[in-house]
Order: structure tokens, then sequence, then C-alpha cells
């Protein structure tokens, strides 16, 4: 017996014996330290009997889930407990009115969590007008004991500040992910509606535990087939299981769908035969779908059809779709990502140009969705031109969580400092302080209709995104989706906290090589504002040489423009002049070499070899340099993980480990064959210390992959 007990108590204190596969994710409710549960427990002795909604149902199976899980007691509904209740309450029910709880301040979604007094007994009050937000709340209650803060005193208020917090799947209908490096996609079209994986509801709840309340099915890139009676029904088998979770499905729309599946010659958004159309197809899945979201469309960008090809505007375009969904209440998400080969003009400048002319004619459900900079999820943008420069519009956020460009999921690179950078430049389109954050809420302009979507890492990976450290991508994203303020750096020991444990001799080095991993790829990739320079249509690793092919645009060399002379893309006066799309004062400063930030140096500005950064190095000198730093910090981080063993499982500690060489590996190679390849341009020698590439440059640029995934 005695025997027995203390293996089971080495059990429970040595987490690390027991193999993890990261499934469970930030939601592990794995036990708190001994000395931790009794208090804990003594707080959550009973849960307040709740209305059964399915909302209040999943919220208090999630509450007696994690308290389980996290202080060992399942909580007993037993009325008269004689320690400290948890009470769920939504609405002016009468058990909380009576104790002036704020509820007004807390709009559809938002939550309270208050500890009070109800009948002399010490209760936790989890509160909203709606019962999503006490789901919401619940979760925040839970992670508050996972990250070992105390739970005797509180007193919160959240609010959402942005509406719609979107998760958007490049999922095809065949279960491939565009873009995707953590498996299939996880939605099961085959054998929906029939059967609904229940890994769909663990989805559910990760999303709902970080407050996002809507997800696009399938790809931008889409196929007219869902929208097809079969697939609206598989939609709608998923909507159910996602409705208690407060998550709402929408769908990508093609835009010529009435020509392949409504039998008419023409998508021309002006015909009337097109929007009957549209408005049936609404109608129809709203009848399936009562609380469908909408629709996202990508138009007449990297071949998609749109409504310039009948020589429509866009605003013709997402007027029809808002018009048919409008009565519903549903919106549509159009893309700002638009740009095309056969124009001459630099392609960072076309989506602005496209968009810009058409301020305050969208309606009033239209959102034009913006990816964070004006080209593609490069490692680093500067923020889109879009935001602030449309005031009367409904402008969303797009950003990328699949690391497409990146490192895919073997580069360990925690993209809440990138997603962080863009949300606090300042647009200065109202003055100083008018953030992008500021746009993306909406209170720069006064708008209601507010956004920000994720291109999800989720696939059908045990670990959901490919790699344990991705998951804190996604985790992040919904984090700044529900308050685009946050700090990134404090979110990142909530998720370390939550993922592995709170121990600081493991949360400290952790969160610390986050921190810097995202500059640190930047550095490995593309420093000092080069972008696009990733391998050829998968965009695996180095490609710096890529040119050719149909589209001059979709060649590295377009955006390097290195010569004998120098290098880096002149968007200045003297070049395409993308500097004037933005506000004066940040345009100006963009464009004026003593103000930009040398992060952004060669974005905007083609400059000599010799240039000199304000380290005294040269531009080649300082850009070989940054190249080995890069590699460096992997180095470094290789370190810090190995020393970490005796904190993690077994099984998670190895695949990180692998990963991380991987990614040293590859960081090498990047750096490696970048210099190889510049140094035929600037004809210098390295600066000292530097080595020189393992491999010649013909090397590299003779590396192929094929089956490089997610094509
Ligand atoms: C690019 C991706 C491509 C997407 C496109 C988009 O390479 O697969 O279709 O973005 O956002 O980054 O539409």
């Amino acid at each position: 017996m005695r025997f027995l007990a203390l293996v089971l108590g080495l059990l429970l204190l040595a987490p690390a014996a027991r193999a993890e596969d990261g499934y469970d994710l930030w939601l592990r409710y794995k036990p708190v330290a001994e000395s931790a549960r009794v208090a804990y427990a003594a707080r959550a002795a009973a849960i307040a009997p709740v209305a059964e909604t399915p909302t209040l149902t999943v919220a208090r199976a999630e509450l007696e889930r994690g308290l389980t899980g996290l202080v060992g007691q399942p909580a007993s509904a037993a009325a008269g407990a004689r320690d400290g209740v948890i009470l769920l309450a939504s609405g002016a029910t009468p058990a909380i009115t009576g104790l002036g709880l704020p509820l007004k301040t807390l709009g559809e979604e938002g939550y309270l969590i208050r500890t009070v007094t109800v009948g002399g007994k010490a209760t936790t009050v989890i509160a909203a007008n709606r019962d999503i937000g006490v789901l919401y709340g619940v979760f925040r209650y839970l992670s508050l004991i996972q990250t070992g803060q105390s739970v005797d005193k509180l007193d919160i208020v959240s609010v959402p500040k942005v509406k719609l917090r979107m998760l958007n799947h490049w999922d095809n209908l065949d279960r491939h992910v565009e873009r995707g490096y953590s498996g299939q996609s996880i939605f099961d079209w085959w054998r929906l509606p029939g059967h609904v994986d229940p890994r769909m509801v663990d989805y559910a709840r990760a999303n709902a535990s970080l407050g996002i309340n809507g997800t696009v099915l399938n790809n931008v890139n889409a196929k007219a087939d869902s929208l097809t009676a079969p697939f609206i029904a598989k939609a709608a088998a998923l909507a159910d299981t996602f409705r208690p979770y407060g998550i709402k499905v929408y769908l990508t729309a093609r835009f010529s769908s009435p020509m392949e599946i409504g039998g008419l010659k023409t998508a021309d958004p002006l015909d009337p035969a097109v929007r009957a159309f549209w408005k049936a197809k609404a109608d129809e899945i709203y009848k399936t779908i009562p609380d469908f979201g909408g629709f996202l469309v990508k138009a007449n960008s990297e071949g998609q059809p749109g409504p310039q090809d009948y020589g429509r505007t866009h605003v013709d375009g997402a007027n029809m779709l808002a018009d048919a969904v409008g009565p519903h209440g549903g919106v549509v998400f159009w893309r700002a990502f638009v740009y095309s080969h056969e124009q001459p003009e630099d392609r960072a400048k076309q989506g602005y140009n496209e968009f810009k002319p058409f301020d305050g004619q969208f309606r009033d459900n239209v959102v034009i969705q913006v990816k964070n900079g004006a080209i593609d999820f490069q490692p680093r943008e500067p923020f889109h031109p879009l935001f602030g420069a449309m005031p009367k519009t409904n402008l969303g956020m797009e950003f990328q969580i699949t690391k497409e460009y990146l490192g895919f999921s073997t580069h360990l690179v925690y993209l809440g400092p990138m997603f962080e950078e863009t949300l606090a430049s300042d647009t200065m389109a109202k003055g100083k302080g008018s953030t992008v954050a500021k746009v993306i809420d909406g209170s720069l302009d006064g708008r209601k209709l507010t956004a920000m979507a994720g291109v999800a890492n989720i696939g059908s990976d045990r670990n959901w995104s490919g790699s344990q450290f991705d998951q804190a991508n996604w985790y992040v994203f919904g984090r700044l989706a529900w308050d685009p303020e946050a700090g990134t750096q404090a979110i990142a020991q909530d998720w370390t906290r939550m993922t592995f444990g709170a121990d600081p001799r493991l949360v400290t080095p952790v969160v610390s090589m986050m921190m810097g991993s995202r500059e640190a790829a930047v550095d490995y990739m593309t420093p000092l504002g080069l972008h696009h320079q990733m391998g050829e249509g998968h965009h695996y690793g180095p490609g710096p040489w890529v040119s050719g092919g149909p589209r001059a645009d979709w060649t590295s060399v377009y955006y390097a423009k290195a010569s004998e002379t120098g290098i880096g893309f002149d968007r200045t006066a003297t070049g395409s002049n993308a500097t004037a799309q933005y506000a004066p004062a940040v345009g100006a400063c963009y464009a004026d070499l003593k103000c930009v930030d040398e992060k952004d140096l060669l974005w905007f500005h083609h400059l000599p070899w010799d240039y000199r950064l304000k380290s005294g190095d040269t531009l080649w000198d300082g850009m070989v340099k940054r190249y080995g730093r890069g590699v460096s910090y992997v180095d470094g981080m290789n370190r810090t993980w190995a020393g970490l063993a005796p904190y993690v499982d077994a099984r998670r500690h190895r695949e990180v480990s692998d990963y991380l060489k991987i990614q040293r590996a590859e960081a090498q190679w990047w750096r490696d064959a970048s210099i190889a390849w510049f140094q035929t341009f600037a004809k210098r020698p390295l600066p000292a210390g530097e080595p020189a590439p393992n491999h010649t440059l013909e090397y590299y640029k003779a590396l192929g992959f094929p089956f490089a995934p997610g094509i």
C-alpha cells in the first residue's frame, strides 16, 4: 500500500516521467503544487447550479474538468458545501441581482470574475450578460490557477476590444492545407456530416479559451463546391458542434460560383441573375446554419476570379455579397491582398491603390481584410499603408499564424513580437498615437464592426500545430484578437506556464528564448529590410537567386535588386514612392536615411555596399554579421533547451530538441546561401571572423524540394 502510494506520488511529482504529445495544448490542467492545492480547493468546493443551456453546460463541464485536473477535487454541486462556491451566472438572474455587479460594462461577450460573500459563503462569481461570456470567464478563472495566481480576492473585468476574432483555414476540401505544416486539414469533409470527429470539440474548446468566435473553414483559393448543398450540410454539422463555444462558421466564396454551380453564363455583380443567385445561396445557407457568419473572398488576386473580370469594382463585388447575407446578419470579409503582375507598379503599392479610392463606399457589413504588411507575411514588414488611410471603412487585420515564410513548423519562432510590432506601429493618421491597434479595435475612427483574422496553423498532427512552440502562435494570436494592445511577453509567460509548467527555472529561459526568436529568424533569413528571398513556390529555405518565370513579382531578385552598385528596393520619391502612401510624417521618416529604422532599411532604400550603418560597419559587413547573429541565436536556443530537460516531459522535450537542430542547420543554410549569392554582387571579403559558406553557390542553387509541404 505504502509502496503504491509512493509510486503514485512520484508519478504526480515528476511530470517529466509521463509522455505528453502536446494534444492538450495550453489546457493541460495538470495538478498544481501540493502546497497550493488546498487553497485553491477551498475556493472551489462547489459549483452552484446553473441553467442548462448548451453554453453554460459546457462552461460548467470545463470548470469541473479543469478543477479536477488542477486541484484534484471534482467540485460537487452539493448545496451547503462548507467552503467556497463558484457561481456561474448570465444575465439578470436572481442569484446575482443585488450584488451590484457592473454587468452593463461587459457588452455581449465580456465577463467579470469577482469574489463576494453570499449568504455567509465565500463566493466567486463568474458573470456575464450572455452565456458565452461565462464560458470565457471560466477559461480565465482556470488560467489563473494554471499560471499560479491567487484566486482569493478577484475583481476582474474583461471585454474583448475586437468584435470578430477569426481563424482563417486555408484548407482544401480534400484535406490538403495550403501552407499547412501540421498534417492534413482537421476538417474531415469526406466523413461529415455523418461523423463529427470528437476532436472538433477540443478545437472549439481551445479557440473559446482564447475568445476566438469565428472560423472560416476553407481556403481563400476557393472551390465553388463548398457552397453546394452537400457541403453546406457538412459545414452545418461543424457549426452545430462549435455553437456552444460561441464560434460561428464562415465559408470562402469563389466569385465565379454562379457560373460553376449556378448554371449562369456570367458572374458579373451587376447582373440581376447573378445577384439573385447569391441571395438564394445565402437564404439556402441560413436555412441550414441560422447563425452562419458570412463569406470571405479573395478576388482578382493571384488568378482568382473577381468583379474586375467584368469591368466592375471591388465595391460592386463586395456589396453584392453583403446585400445577400446582410438580411441574415451576415458579414463579408473582402481581402485587400490584391495585386497583379500585369501592372508595372511596385507590388507593395497595389493594395492601397486598389482600395483607398473606395473609402466610404462599402456596406456596413463589409470588412476589408488587410494583411499586416503590403507584400506578403514576410518575417518583417512595415505596417500596411491602408491602416489609417480608410477611416470610413471597416478594416480588419489579417495575420499569418502558419509560418509559410518563417521556417515552417520546424523553426522555433514566436510570432508575438511580430504581431505586436505591427499593432503598435503609429499610422499618425490622426496625430500621434493613431496606432494600428486603434484602427483595428475601431477606436480611432469610431467603427463598430471590427475584426482580426489569423491564417491558422492547425492540422491533424497530434500536437495540432506541427510543433509544440507553434501552439504559442495560435495562442498569442487569440489573445491579441481579444486585446490588440496586450503585451506579448506576458502572453508568452502565460502560455509557457500553461503548456509546460510554472517552475520559474523553466519559464524564464523559455520566455526569453521565445522573445528573441523572431528577430533571429529575420537575421538569418532577411536582415535589414530584405524580403521575399525564399525558395520558389514552396517558400522553403533560401532562394535569393530566384528569377525569370511568368511573374517578376514572384521572384526574389525583384525585391532585393542586388547589383554591383548596391542592394535594396528604392521606395522613396526617387523610386516607387511607396512611402507617399503613408501619413506624411510616417512616409517622410521612412524615406529619410537619418530617420528610418535600420530594420526597414532595404525595404525602403537602395544603398551602396559601402553605406555606413549606425554601428560603423559597411552595409555589406553589417549584413553578413546579422546573418551570423541569427545563427548564433539558434545555437543559444539549442543550449538553453538542452538544459531544460529536467523540467519538461521527455517526449515533448525530444521533439523540440530535434526541431531546434533542424532549425540550426537551416539557419546556417540560410546564412551561407544568402552570403554566397550576394557576395557575387558585393565582391567584397567577409568581415574578420565570419566563416566562409560551407558550400559553393552552385551547391545551394542546385538544391530542390519537390515534396516540400504546403504548396
Ligand atoms: C501567399 C501564399 C498563397 C496564398 C496567398 C493569399 O503563398 O498560398 O494563397 O498568400 O494570401 O502568401 O491569398
